[in-house]
Formats: C-alpha cells, sequence, structure tokens
C-alpha cells in the first residue's frame, strides 16, 4: 500500500465548530491511524486477520469507552469527541472501527449502565486499557433484524443460569474475553449476560471466507448447557429495549464513522484524478470527473453537519432512536456510494490493494447491513414519522 498523504476535507470550516478538546482527540486519533493502522492494514485485510497489536493504541487514543466516566477507567469525554475516535479509525479501516464500537458500546455501555457497582470496578477499567476484549452476541442464526424472536434462553437453576443457545455473525467473539449476551428467560423476558471465555459448554468457532470487514474477526457464540453464575446478570434493564439502547450508542458512531471511510476514499479519489494524466490532461480537468468530485464532497459536508447536530443532542441527551437511525443510514448509503464512485476515478488501479477504496467499499457492505440494515432504518423513520410500524 502506498504511504498515507490524507488531508481531511473540511469545506464547511467544521472546525471553528469543534472545542479545543475535540481537535486534540481527533488530531490524535488521525496521527495514531497514520502512524499505526495505514502501513499495515492492507497486509491484515488480504490476510483476513485482525491486527491485534493495535489494541494498546486504540486504548490509549481512547476508542475504548471515550464516554466512560474516567473512575471505570473510561476516557470522560463527550459524543462529539467520541463520534471524532470513530470517524478517523474508520478512516483507516471500518473493521478496526467495528472493534472500537464493540468495545465501547456494545460491551462497556451495557456494563456501565444496566450492570451493578461490582460488574463496572470488576470489568471496566480492564476493557478500557484492552486488557480484555468483549463481544455482543444479539443476532441469531434465524433472527437477524428481528432480535426480538430469539432463541437463546436460560433456566434458573438456583445457584447458577443455565445458558443455551447460539449467536451468529459476532464481531471478535474469535478472541473476546467476555461476551455480553441477550438471551431470554424462562417467562420469555430478554435479559442480557456476561459470560466469561472458559466456561464449560461456551465456544466461539470464527466465521472464514468474507469479502468484506477481513481485518475484522467474525464469529459464533455457541452455548451448550453453559453454567453462568448468577452475578453476571446484567439487573438493571430487561426487553428488547436493553440492546436497542447499546445499538443506538453503536450506530451514533457508525454516523460519523461512516464520514471517514468516505473523506479517504474522496482524498485518494481528488489526489489520484489532479495527477493522472490522459488525452494530454489531467483527468480531473474534465467535467465528469469533476462531476464525481464534487458531488463527493458535497454529500461528505452534509454528512459532517448531520453528525454534528446529532452529536449535539446526543451531549444533551436529547438524539431519538429515529434521529440515530436518520444518520447511520444516510451517512453510510452515502460512504459506500462515494466509494464505489471513486473507484471508478481510479479506473484499474482503483482494484488494487494499492490504494484504500476498494477495501472501504468492500468493508461498507456489512456496515450497511450490520446495526440494523438499510431497510429497517428506512423502516424506523417511517414508523416514526407516521406512527405506523411497518415491520410485519
Ligand atoms: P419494538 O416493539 O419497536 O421495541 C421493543 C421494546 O424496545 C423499546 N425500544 C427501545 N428502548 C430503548 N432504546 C431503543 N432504541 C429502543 N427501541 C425500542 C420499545 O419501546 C419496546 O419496549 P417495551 O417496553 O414496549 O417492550 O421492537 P420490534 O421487535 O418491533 O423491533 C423493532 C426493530 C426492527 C426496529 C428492532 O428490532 C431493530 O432495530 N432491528 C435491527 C436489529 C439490529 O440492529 N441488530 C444489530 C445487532 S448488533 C450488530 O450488528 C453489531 S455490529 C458491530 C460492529 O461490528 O460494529
Ligand atoms: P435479515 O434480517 O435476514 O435481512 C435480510 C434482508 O431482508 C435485508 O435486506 C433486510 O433489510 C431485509 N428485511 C428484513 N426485515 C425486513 C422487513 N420487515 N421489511 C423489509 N425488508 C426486511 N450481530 C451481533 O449481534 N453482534 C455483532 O457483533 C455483529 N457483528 C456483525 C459483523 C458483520 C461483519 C456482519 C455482516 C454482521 C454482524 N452482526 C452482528 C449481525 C447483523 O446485525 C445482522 O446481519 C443484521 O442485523 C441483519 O440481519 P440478517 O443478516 O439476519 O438479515
Amino acid at each position: 500500500m502506498r504511504p498515507d498523504l490524507f488531508e481531511a476535507p473540511d469545506y464547511y470550516n467544521l472546525d471553528d465548530l469543534f472545542s479545543e478538546e475535540h481537535l486534540l482527540v481527533r488530531d490524535a486519533a488521525r496521527q495514531w491511524v497514520k502512524r499505526d493502522v495505514s502501513p499495515i492494514i492492507e497486509e491484515y485485510a488480504q490476510k483476513a486477520e485482525f491486527p491485534k497489536q493495535i489494541l494498546g493504541g486504540l486504548a490509549e487514543i481512547g476508542a475504548f469507552g471515550p464516554y466512560i466516566p474516567e473512575e471505570y477507567g473510561g476516557a470522560g469525554l463527550d459524543q462529539i469527541s467520541y463520534g471524532l475516535i470513530m470517524q478517523e479509525i474508520e478512516r483507516g479501516d471500518s473493521g478496526v472501527r467495528s472493534t472500537a464500537s464493540v468495545q465501547s458500546s456494545l460491551v462497556m455501555y451495557p456494563i456501565y449502565t444496566y450492570g451493578t457497582e461490582e460488574q463496572r470496578k470488576k470489568y471496566l477499567p480492564k476493557l478500557a486499557t484492552g486488557e480484555m476484549m468483549g463481544c455482543f452476541g444479539l443476532t441469531e442464526p434465524s433472527h437477524g433484524s428481528n432480535p426480538s424472536g430469539m432463541e437463546t434462553k436460560y433456566k434458573d437453576m438456583g445457584d447458577h443460569y443455565l445458558l443455551n443457545g447460539a449467536k451468529l455473525w459476532i464481531s471478535n467473539s474469535p478472541f473476546a474475553d467476555i461476551a455480553v449476551v441477550w438471551a431470554k428467560n424462562e417467562e420469555g423476558r430478554i435479559h442480557g449476560l456476561i459470560v466469561e471465555r472458559g466456561m464449560e459448554g461456551f465456544t466461539t468457532p470464527e466465521t472464514h471466507n468474507k469479502w468484506s470487514l477481513r481485518a475484522s474477526a467474525t464469529g459464533e457464540l455457541i452455548f451448550d448447557n453453559v453454567k453462568v453464575p448468577k452475578e453476571n446478570l446484567l439487573p438493571n434493564k430487561t426487553g428488547l429495549g436493553a440492546p436497542l439502547g447499546c445499538l443506538d450508542s453503536a450506530r451514533y458512531g457508525i454516523a460519523w464513522g461512516a464520514i471517514g471511510a468516505a473523506m479517504d476514499c474522496y482524498d485518494t479519489a481528488l489526489r489520484y484524478a489532479k495527477e493522472r494524466i490522459q488525452f494530454g490532461k489531467p483527468i480531473a480537468a474534465t467535467q465528469l470527473q469533476q462531476k464525481k468530485l464534487a458531488e463527493m464532497i458535497t454529500e461528505i459536508t452534509k454528512a459532517q453537519l448531520l453528525a454534528f447536530r446529532l452529536g449535539q443532542l446526543k451531549n444533551q441527551g436529547k438524539a431519538t432512536t429515529a434521529q440515530i437511525s436518520m444518520a447511520k443510514r444516510n451517512n453510510v448509503d452515502m460512504a459506500i456510494k462515494i466509494a464505489r464512485e471513486a473507484r471508478q476515478v481510479l479506473g484499474a488501479m482503483g482494484i488494487t490493494g494499492e490504494y484504500s477504496i476498494m477495501r472501504h467499499m468492500m468493508n461498507l457492505e456489512s456496515v450497511i447491513t450490520y446495526e440494523g440494515t438499510h431497510d429497517i432504518h428506512l423502516l424506523i423513520t417511517g414508523a416514526d414519522i407516521t406512527g405506523m410500524p411497518a415491520f410485519q
């Protein structure tokens, strides 16, 4: 892969709206990605392996629990800083951002929000440093978009719970130390349980042959009569709203993250178009390539404004699930379309690993599917504006 020459676009002077802290946090993440992610990521994506050596760096830039209070090891930052960190990481690779999203919003968030003080103290500081890694099990083989139908269940055995079932498509599962697992009790009510690697009957086979998110480890969670200690139940929220609350936080991060992938594709295409000479002039001087580039920067700018306003609402505790859905859906769609257009600007070179565009494009095929598909987010907006859910 070529040296990382990335220069971030800021067409509407958004930097003027960020605080000094936002800029410091963002620039630290940006430099780290340039130094520690860009030089290695293509190789890891090609060999379909997660680069575990970057876990310490992710922790150092505050990517594990950015908004978790410092007393539990988090970075104690606001939601805009969290978004900016996700943007910068996904500028490097969506798979690396996935690892950070899962650790922060799908593992640390539920333990912090729904857990006991003992659970917070036991797990959060280690998760914040990356000494312990987590994953989140909601999706099942027969229940993706409709997690309420989940079949994973647990039984109260007096001194412990007995867990049975299976989860599929779980980011980080092959190496995670713990899993936050959503399962039904005997009354059919959904609860979260912390399952630890090493518990008898718990296995995490890896999913192979992915064309997308190749630098992220994906796998299953299989529970075959796993004895889970009673103190591992998250007691403070039950029902589908508990996992959906975690998804609000992760989807918000993705709305920012997708901007990073789009910025990288745009920046690469712009630089290439200025340098590539055909018919005696740079292709950037042709109207067709300018149309592509001008539309890209317009869409990136709109997505940045959407994410920034959503960040303000989130900081005020006012962002709704439907507002988050709109931003996740719009920004990922924007990014995947830009990746496809940018790939064409590079001609044949666009399909190689010399440039990041094809990797972003393939990664975004997962991002547009996980954390609620493109269709499901449209239906969430539809339900919100009409008051008539059309899921069934
Ligand atoms: P519905 O009837 O709408 O809601 C059930 C209950 O939940 C409450 N609720 C919420 N509570 C808190 N926060 C939210 N965001 C909430 N949304 C809904 C709701 O009030 C209700 O409460 P109650 O007390 O009345 O029971 O549920 P539904 O079954 O109709 O489903 C709605 C739907 C389709 C929108 C939902 O199921 C959905 O979002 N499906 C998509 C599934 C999904 O996003 N899965 C993601 C899996 S994790 C993942 O992909 C990680 S990838 C990570 C990475 O690598 O980055
Ligand atoms: P389905 O729900 O079967 O949907 C198939 C198609 O039908 C989609 O196009 C969908 O939009 C459409 N559809 C579904 N319902 C409707 C409807 N009512 N109306 C119209 N169209 C509809 N899950 C986790 O729990 N944890 C993870 O860490 C995790 N990581 C993932 C990592 C990767 C790389 C991927 C690809 C997925 C991951 N997932 C994870 C799973 C992800 O959340 C699901 O794939 C997603 O929710 C969609 O479920 P599904 O794939 O079963 O698709």
